[in-house]
């Protein structure tokens, strides 16, 4: 069976940019990845589809944001079996916004094992505490497992400039942790794409599926095409939104339109408002406030 996993698409985004042209919403970046990402299952070129969680940027996610999963959740489980469960940004759980998807889309909210067409499954949704989550694998990893559903950090895990390492009380998962029966983890959390190898077992992250930081604007983004009678996979890549950390007036010469900027503090304003207006692009009054607020060059 060959598996579409994707993750962490944060629908429903709305962080304010000030300045920006009426009907602007950072919100329709997630929406367009999450979009992109499905239509390889929507194409037939999957048998099953995994999302690893964080669905949602928020736990009370906009009506239009529910809407929006809704409607694409539906349309791929008409096409294949469809699995959904929550991330820590999920913490309500998903099954009281998502309602019931139809028998195509499995909504799991609470640690569980099924069959996803032929597969073996067990999904764990977030865990606080990496103790919960052994015991949640122990118990439901006792007879054979074709593939773990995750959305927890696991040891050697990496983002830009920290390294996931398990410590009491912590959500971060040992090796030891991950029952024997587990070959392959896919795992959501971890916004930077990466195969990590934990023991006997390997964790497959493909990251969000669009930027949500600034922090990765160096990263590839995209989805996980998994073939698991192979024990293949294979990075899908897919566009995101390009983001720029400008540190001198010239780095915005380099700026490709539709570009996020965060501008350097010490950058002059007037210098900076001219060069965008040249360029139809907008700039945030507060953008000079953190390096996170941008201007938008189109
Ligand atoms: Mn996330």
């Amino acid at each position: 069976m060959r598996v579409l996993h994707l993750s962490d698409t944060h629908l429903g985004v709305d962080r304010y940019y000030a300045g920006a042209p009426p009907g602007w919403r950072r919100a329709d970046d997630h929406l367009a990845a999450m979009r992109s990402a499905l239509r390889l299952a929507l194409d037939g070129q999957v048998d099953a589809v995994v999302h690893t969680g964080d669905l949602f940027d928020r736990s009370l996610p906009p009506s239009r944001a529910v809407s929006e999963a809704i409607e694409a959740l539906a349309a791929v489980g008409r096409v294949v079996p469809t699995v959904v469960m929550p991330g820590n940004h999920d913490r309500r759980g998903l099954r009281q916004h998502l309602g019931d998807l139809g028998p195509g889309v499995r909504v799991v909210d609470e640690p569980s094992a099924f069959l996803l067409g032929t597969l073996r499954c067990v999904a764990i949704p977030f865990l606080r505490d990496a103790v919960d989550w052994a015991a949640a694998a122990a118990l439901l990893c006792r007879d054979a497992v074709d593939l773990l559903l995750a959305h927890n950090a696991f040891d050697g895990a990496r983002v830009p400039g920290f390294t996931f390492r398990p410590r009491p009380g912590h959500e971060t998962v040992a090796a030891a942790d991950v029952p024997l029966a587990v070959r392959d983890i896919l795992c959501g959390h971890i916004h930077t794409r990466q195969c990590l190898a934990l023991g006997h077992a390997r964790v497959w992250m493909p990251g969000s599926t669009e930027r949500t930081s600034f922090v990765e604007r160096r990263e590839t983004k995209g989805a996980l095409w998994y073939d698991a009678a192979a024990r293949m996979g294979r990075w899908i890549d897919l566009p995101a939104r390009p983001m720029v950390h400008a540190r001198q007036l010239s780095d915005l010469d380099e700026v490709l339109p539709g570009t996020l900027v965060a501008l350097a503090p010490d950058l002059r304003n007037d210098e900076v408002a001219a060069l965008v207006r040249e360029r139809g692009g907008w700039v945030s009054p507060w953008a000079r406030a953190t390096p996170q607020q941008a201007l938008f060059a189109r």
